[in-house]
Protein backbone atom coordinates (compact mmCIF):
# COMPACT_ATOMS: atom_id res chain seq x y z
CA UNK A 1 0.00 0.00 0.00
CA UNK A 2 1.19 3.21 -0.69
CA UNK A 3 1.59 5.75 2.06
CA UNK A 4 1.68 9.76 1.89
CA UNK A 5 4.75 11.36 0.78
CA UNK A 6 6.39 14.18 3.54
CA UNK A 7 6.10 17.52 2.61
CA UNK A 8 9.53 19.56 3.21
CA UNK A 9 9.22 22.42 4.92
CA UNK A 10 9.67 24.78 2.30
CA UNK A 11 8.81 24.37 -1.02
CA UNK A 12 11.35 26.89 -2.39
CA UNK A 13 9.90 27.90 -4.92
CA UNK A 14 11.29 30.27 -7.84
CA UNK A 15 9.78 30.83 -11.66
CA UNK A 16 12.06 30.47 -14.24
CA UNK A 17 9.18 32.80 -16.42
CA UNK A 18 6.49 34.94 -15.34
CA UNK A 19 4.73 37.58 -16.99
CA UNK A 20 3.13 39.21 -13.97
CA UNK A 21 1.91 36.36 -11.77
CA UNK A 22 4.80 34.32 -9.89
CA UNK A 23 7.48 36.95 -10.17
CA UNK A 24 7.50 38.13 -6.49
CA UNK A 25 6.93 34.72 -4.25
CA UNK A 26 6.93 34.89 -0.62
CA UNK A 27 6.56 31.79 1.16
CA UNK A 28 5.59 31.28 4.50
CA UNK A 29 5.42 28.52 7.03
CA UNK A 30 2.17 29.12 8.71
CA UNK A 31 0.02 32.14 8.26
CA UNK A 32 -3.35 32.92 9.58
CA UNK A 33 -4.72 33.34 6.10
CA UNK A 34 -2.76 34.21 3.13
CA UNK A 35 -5.66 36.55 2.08
CA UNK A 36 -5.38 38.92 4.72
CA UNK A 37 -1.32 39.12 4.37
CA UNK A 38 -1.69 39.29 0.82
CA UNK A 39 -3.87 42.40 1.81
CA UNK A 40 -1.53 43.84 4.11
CA UNK A 41 1.28 43.42 1.55
CA UNK A 42 -0.69 44.88 -1.17
CA UNK A 43 -1.87 47.74 0.99
CA UNK A 44 1.83 48.89 2.00
CA UNK A 45 1.86 49.04 -2.39
CA UNK A 46 3.51 45.13 -3.04
CA UNK A 47 3.44 44.82 -6.94
CA UNK A 48 0.64 43.35 -8.96
CA UNK A 49 1.54 39.31 -9.57
CA UNK A 50 3.03 39.09 -6.15
CA UNK A 51 2.17 35.81 -4.89
CA UNK A 52 1.80 34.72 -0.66
CA UNK A 53 2.08 31.02 -0.24
CA UNK A 54 1.90 28.92 3.58
CA UNK A 55 2.22 25.73 4.23
CA UNK A 56 -0.62 25.93 7.06
CA UNK A 57 -3.44 28.09 7.63
CA UNK A 58 -4.64 28.73 11.23
CA UNK A 59 -7.20 30.68 10.52
CA UNK A 60 -7.89 29.95 6.47
CA UNK A 61 -10.96 31.83 5.43
CA UNK A 62 -14.29 30.64 3.08
CA UNK A 63 -16.58 32.88 1.89
CA UNK A 64 -19.38 34.71 3.70
CA UNK A 65 -17.56 34.59 7.30
CA UNK A 66 -16.90 30.38 6.83
CA UNK A 67 -13.61 28.95 7.88
CA UNK A 68 -11.23 26.59 5.15
CA UNK A 69 -9.68 23.54 6.76
CA UNK A 70 -6.13 24.15 6.07
CA UNK A 71 -3.93 21.87 7.83
CA UNK A 72 -0.05 21.19 6.63
CA UNK A 73 0.05 19.13 3.32
CA UNK A 74 -2.47 21.50 1.64
CA UNK A 75 -1.73 24.22 -1.53
CA UNK A 76 -2.64 27.34 -0.15
CA UNK A 77 -1.90 30.88 -1.81
CA UNK A 78 -3.02 34.08 -2.69
CA UNK A 79 -2.40 36.68 -5.51
CA UNK A 80 -2.46 40.43 -5.91
CA UNK A 81 -3.86 41.56 -8.59
CA UNK A 82 -4.25 45.33 -9.96
CA UNK A 83 -6.24 45.33 -13.09
CA UNK A 84 -6.31 48.23 -15.07
CA UNK A 85 -9.87 50.37 -14.86
CA UNK A 86 -10.01 50.01 -18.80
CA UNK A 87 -10.17 45.79 -18.68
CA UNK A 88 -13.91 44.94 -18.26
CA UNK A 89 -14.52 41.42 -16.48
CA UNK A 90 -12.87 42.05 -13.27
CA UNK A 91 -15.78 40.53 -11.28
CA UNK A 92 -14.72 37.16 -13.41
CA UNK A 93 -11.65 36.89 -11.96
CA UNK A 94 -12.32 34.45 -9.66
CA UNK A 95 -13.73 32.26 -12.47
CA UNK A 96 -9.98 32.73 -13.98
CA UNK A 97 -8.56 31.81 -10.97
CA UNK A 98 -10.86 27.99 -11.38
CA UNK A 99 -10.14 27.42 -15.04
CA UNK A 100 -6.27 27.71 -14.11
CA UNK A 101 -6.92 25.12 -11.08
CA UNK A 102 -8.60 22.96 -13.22
CA UNK A 103 -5.95 22.62 -15.86
CA UNK A 104 -3.31 22.57 -13.61
CA UNK A 105 -4.82 19.92 -12.02
CA UNK A 106 -5.06 17.92 -15.16
CA UNK A 107 -1.57 18.92 -16.08
CA UNK A 108 -0.08 17.98 -12.51
CA UNK A 109 -2.15 15.03 -11.65
CA UNK A 110 -4.19 13.72 -14.48
CA UNK A 111 -6.97 13.97 -12.77
CA UNK A 112 -10.33 15.76 -14.73
CA UNK A 113 -12.43 17.91 -12.52
CA UNK A 114 -15.16 20.23 -12.94
CA UNK A 115 -16.34 24.19 -11.83
CA UNK A 116 -18.92 24.56 -10.15
CA UNK A 117 -20.42 28.29 -10.24
CA UNK A 118 -18.71 30.51 -8.95
CA UNK A 119 -15.76 29.30 -7.10
CA UNK A 120 -15.84 25.87 -6.64
CA UNK A 121 -13.46 22.95 -8.63
CA UNK A 122 -14.94 19.18 -7.87
CA UNK A 123 -13.93 15.73 -8.84
CA UNK A 124 -16.92 14.06 -8.65
CA UNK A 125 -19.10 15.45 -6.67
CA UNK A 126 -16.68 16.10 -4.28
CA UNK A 127 -14.99 19.41 -3.62
CA UNK A 128 -11.18 19.57 -4.32
CA UNK A 129 -10.68 23.26 -4.43
CA UNK A 130 -12.13 26.43 -3.20
CA UNK A 131 -11.39 30.24 -4.10
CA UNK A 132 -12.12 33.32 -1.73
CA UNK A 133 -11.79 36.74 -4.12
CA UNK A 134 -11.29 39.83 -2.32
CA UNK A 135 -11.24 43.26 -3.70
CA UNK A 136 -10.38 46.51 -1.95
CA UNK A 137 -11.86 49.94 -3.53
CA UNK A 138 -10.47 53.49 -3.30
CA UNK A 139 -13.78 55.81 -3.36
CA UNK A 140 -15.20 53.78 -7.05
CA UNK A 141 -11.93 52.96 -8.18
CA UNK A 142 -11.37 49.06 -8.25
CA UNK A 143 -7.43 49.20 -6.28
CA UNK A 144 -6.55 45.66 -5.78
CA UNK A 145 -7.99 41.79 -6.45
CA UNK A 146 -6.72 39.27 -3.86
CA UNK A 147 -7.31 35.68 -5.28
CA UNK A 148 -6.99 33.20 -2.51
CA UNK A 149 -7.02 29.20 -3.47
CA UNK A 150 -6.75 27.14 -1.59
CA UNK A 151 -6.16 22.70 -3.02
CA UNK A 152 -6.91 19.91 -0.89
CA UNK A 153 -3.66 17.96 -1.92
CA UNK A 154 -2.99 15.60 0.62
CA UNK A 155 -5.55 13.34 2.78
CA UNK A 156 -6.58 14.82 5.78
CA UNK A 157 -6.42 13.47 9.49
CA UNK A 158 -9.41 15.08 9.94
CA UNK A 159 -11.78 15.70 7.14
CA UNK A 160 -12.97 19.40 7.29
CA UNK A 161 -16.97 19.79 8.20
CA UNK A 162 -18.91 19.08 5.16
CA UNK A 163 -20.79 22.13 3.76
CA UNK A 164 -23.20 21.78 0.93
CA UNK A 165 -21.06 19.40 -0.81
CA UNK A 166 -18.11 16.43 1.40
CA UNK A 167 -14.49 17.05 0.65
CA UNK A 168 -12.02 15.17 -1.38
CA UNK A 169 -7.96 15.72 -1.75
CA UNK A 170 -5.67 14.99 -4.51
CA UNK A 171 -4.16 12.19 -2.59
CA UNK A 172 -7.70 10.40 -2.40
CA UNK A 173 -8.23 10.74 -5.65
CA UNK A 174 -4.93 8.89 -6.41
CA UNK A 175 -2.42 11.04 -7.14
CA UNK A 176 0.73 12.10 -5.35
CA UNK A 177 1.60 15.60 -7.10
CA UNK A 178 4.59 17.30 -4.95
CA UNK A 179 2.81 20.41 -3.47
CA UNK A 180 5.97 22.23 -5.76
CA UNK A 181 5.24 20.74 -8.88
CA UNK A 182 1.21 21.45 -8.78
CA UNK A 183 1.84 25.14 -7.36
CA UNK A 184 4.66 25.84 -10.61
CA UNK A 185 1.97 24.62 -12.73
CA UNK A 186 -0.44 26.71 -11.05
CA UNK A 187 1.02 29.72 -11.40
CA UNK A 188 2.15 29.43 -15.15
CA UNK A 189 -1.29 28.54 -16.30
CA UNK A 190 -2.72 31.63 -14.13
CA UNK A 191 0.06 33.94 -15.58
CA UNK A 192 -1.07 33.36 -19.00
CA UNK A 193 -4.78 33.08 -18.32
CA UNK A 194 -4.30 36.76 -16.98
CA UNK A 195 -2.19 37.78 -19.50
CA UNK A 196 -4.61 35.90 -21.99
CA UNK A 197 -7.32 38.08 -19.94
CA UNK A 198 -5.55 41.87 -20.10
CA UNK A 199 -5.21 41.37 -24.00
CA UNK A 200 -8.32 40.21 -24.96
CA UNK A 201 -10.74 40.45 -22.56
CA UNK A 202 -12.83 37.89 -19.67
CA UNK A 203 -14.65 36.36 -22.92
CA UNK A 204 -11.16 34.94 -24.05
CA UNK A 205 -11.89 32.52 -20.27
CA UNK A 206 -15.44 32.06 -20.56
CA UNK A 207 -15.91 29.86 -22.97
CA UNK A 208 -13.22 27.21 -21.70
CA UNK A 209 -15.15 27.89 -17.91
CA UNK A 210 -18.21 27.02 -19.81
CA UNK A 211 -16.72 24.10 -21.25
CA UNK A 212 -15.56 22.62 -17.94
CA UNK A 213 -18.58 23.38 -15.95
CA UNK A 214 -20.32 21.05 -13.99
CA UNK A 215 -23.34 23.90 -13.51
CA UNK A 216 -23.87 24.78 -17.09
CA UNK A 217 -26.92 22.60 -18.35
CA UNK A 218 -28.14 21.80 -14.83
CA UNK A 219 -31.22 22.44 -12.46
CA UNK A 220 -30.17 24.66 -9.79
CA UNK A 221 -31.03 26.54 -6.49
CA UNK A 222 -28.51 29.45 -5.32
CA UNK A 223 -28.81 31.30 -2.22
CA UNK A 224 -28.38 34.93 -2.70
CA UNK A 225 -27.85 37.25 -0.14
CA UNK A 226 -31.66 38.42 -1.30
CA UNK A 227 -33.24 35.11 -1.35
CA UNK A 228 -33.21 31.49 -2.81
CA UNK A 229 -33.44 31.67 -6.56
CA UNK A 230 -34.34 28.43 -8.27
CA UNK A 231 -33.66 27.57 -12.04
CA UNK A 232 -31.98 26.01 -14.95
CA UNK A 233 -28.37 27.35 -15.60
CA UNK A 234 -28.21 28.23 -19.15
CA UNK A 235 -25.02 29.92 -19.19
CA UNK A 236 -22.61 32.99 -17.90
CA UNK A 237 -22.95 36.49 -18.92
CA UNK A 238 -20.40 38.88 -19.95
CA UNK A 239 -19.42 39.56 -15.75
CA UNK A 240 -19.38 36.05 -15.32
CA UNK A 241 -23.00 36.22 -13.48
CA UNK A 242 -25.21 32.74 -13.83
CA UNK A 243 -28.25 33.25 -16.02
CA UNK A 244 -30.59 31.08 -15.01
CA UNK A 245 -33.93 29.69 -16.82
CA UNK A 246 -36.99 29.56 -14.83
CA UNK A 247 -40.01 29.12 -17.60
CA UNK A 248 -39.50 31.57 -20.13
CA UNK A 249 -37.80 34.02 -18.13
CA UNK A 250 -34.09 34.46 -17.43
CA UNK A 251 -32.72 35.37 -13.83
CA UNK A 252 -29.23 37.06 -13.68
CA UNK A 253 -27.39 35.80 -10.84
CA UNK A 254 -24.67 37.70 -9.41
CA UNK A 255 -23.02 36.06 -6.34
CA UNK A 256 -24.54 33.19 -4.09
CA UNK A 257 -23.97 29.91 -3.23
CA UNK A 258 -25.16 27.05 -5.84
CA UNK A 259 -26.46 23.61 -4.87
CA UNK A 260 -26.95 21.36 -8.34
CA UNK A 261 -30.01 19.59 -7.61
CA UNK A 262 -29.48 17.07 -10.32
CA UNK A 263 -26.07 14.97 -10.00
CA UNK A 264 -25.45 13.72 -13.08
C1 LIG B 1 -14.42 28.65 -0.30
O1 LIG B 1 -15.36 29.14 0.56
O2 LIG B 1 -14.50 27.61 -0.91
C2 LIG B 1 -13.18 29.52 -0.40
C3 LIG B 1 -11.96 28.88 0.19
C4 LIG B 1 -10.72 29.70 -0.08
C5 LIG B 1 -9.53 29.19 0.68
C6 LIG B 1 -8.26 29.91 0.30
S1 LIG B 1 -6.85 29.13 0.98
C7 LIG B 1 -5.86 30.47 0.55
C8 LIG B 1 -6.69 31.73 0.80
N1 LIG B 1 -6.53 32.19 2.17
C9 LIG B 1 -7.68 32.10 2.86
O3 LIG B 1 -7.83 32.43 4.05
N2 LIG B 1 -8.65 31.62 2.05
C10 LIG B 1 -8.17 31.37 0.72
P1 LIG B 1 -16.84 28.55 0.71
O4 LIG B 1 -17.46 28.35 -0.64
O5 LIG B 1 -17.50 29.47 1.65
O6 LIG B 1 -16.62 27.11 1.35
C11 LIG B 1 -16.35 26.96 2.73
C12 LIG B 1 -17.03 25.66 3.21
O7 LIG B 1 -16.35 24.54 2.63
C13 LIG B 1 -16.91 25.48 4.72
O8 LIG B 1 -18.04 26.02 5.38
C14 LIG B 1 -16.84 23.95 4.89
O9 LIG B 1 -18.15 23.38 4.89
C15 LIG B 1 -16.17 23.50 3.61
N3 LIG B 1 -14.71 23.34 3.78
C16 LIG B 1 -13.88 23.88 4.71
N4 LIG B 1 -12.61 23.53 4.48
C17 LIG B 1 -12.62 22.74 3.37
C18 LIG B 1 -11.62 22.07 2.63
N5 LIG B 1 -10.32 22.16 2.94
N6 LIG B 1 -12.00 21.34 1.55
C19 LIG B 1 -13.30 21.24 1.17
N7 LIG B 1 -14.31 21.87 1.84
C20 LIG B 1 -13.97 22.61 2.93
Amino acid sequence: METSVPLSSSIGLKMTFCNVIGCDIREYPSLISTNSTARSLASQGAREGTVVIALEQTGGRGRNGRNWSSPSGGLYLSVILRPPPDVEGASAIPLLAGLAVSKAISTSCGISTSLKWPNDVLIGDRKVCGILSESSFKGESLEFIIVGIGINVRSFLEPPTAGNYEATSLEDEGSYVELKDLTTDLLYILDMLYGRFLDGGIDTILGEWTDRSSTIGKEVSVETPTGIIGGTAVGLDGSGALVLKQDRRLTIVHSGDCLHLDLN
